[in-house]
């Protein structure tokens, strides 16, 4: 599998913007250097899903960052995405595993250890532990301690992100968890600014693990 690095780790929200606005923020976002992006969208039809992860697979080939797609392997299969992101009510890992092979990036959705020791012993590549924070993005979630997410960081030896409500002011509570990364939706899609607010946020999260 390519390697992929999830320290900001950027997902996107289309629903308040028009296709080119979508796509121009996007590519701001990864002009900012976020490290990973995902394609998250809850009401498209399986035809408009396609259109536009094929739209935003370009921009991440330009710019060398893996397009994970949420929910859908696919979705991430027909457009040739580097992965899938997966709930814990989506296609069972193990099941993604076999249709996409070992060469794609597979991540899930863990709130407890158990959640995560099962999607690691599935063949997940990487874990999303939250909501830390209450979120205004639209998801239907309970918030994850930093105890949980500290316990999880320990249980399993792949990356784990911390997401939910996540923003360069507040990230600061993750210190000293041994996460890989912060997952963050609003902090950007939203910013007025996208690439100076993808730029801050990962300037405070190296300035917080000092890496
Ligand atoms: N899963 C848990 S919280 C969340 C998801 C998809 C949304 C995170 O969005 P934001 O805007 O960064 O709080
Ligand atoms: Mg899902």
């Amino acid at each position: 599998m390519k390697t992929f690095d999830t320290s900001i780790y950027f997902i996107t929200d289309s629903s308040d913007f028009s296709e080119e606005e979508f796509l121009h923020r996007v590519e701001a976002a990864l002009k900012g250097g976020v490290t990973l992006l995902q394609l998250r969208e809850k009401e498209k039809s399986t035809r408009d899903y396609i259109h536009l992860a094929s739209e935003v697979l370009k921009l991440c080939r330009q710019y060398g960052i893996p397009l994970i797609i949420d929910d859908r392997t696919d979705v991430a299969l027909a457009v040739g995405a580097d992965g899938v992101h997966l709930g814990q009510s989506d296609m069972p890992v193990s099941v993604a595993r076999r249709l996409m092979g070992n060469g794609k990036i597979i991540g899930a959705t863990a709130k407890t250890v158990e959640q995560a020791v099962e999607a690691y012993t599935s063949g997940a590549n990487y874990l999303g532990v939250g909501a830390i924070y209450p979120t205004t993005t639209k998801v239907k979630t309970v918030l994850t301690s930093t105890d949980t997410l500290r316990a999880i960081c320990n249980a399993v030896p792949i990356p784990v992100n911390a997401i939910g409500g996540l923003n360069k002011d507040n990230i600061s509570v993750l210190g000293g968890i041994d996460i890989a990364g912060i997952c963050v939706v609003s902090a950007i899609m939203k910013a007025d600014d996208v690439t100076t607010a993808a730029k801050e946020l990962k300037a405070a999260y190296h300035k917080l693990t000092r890496r």
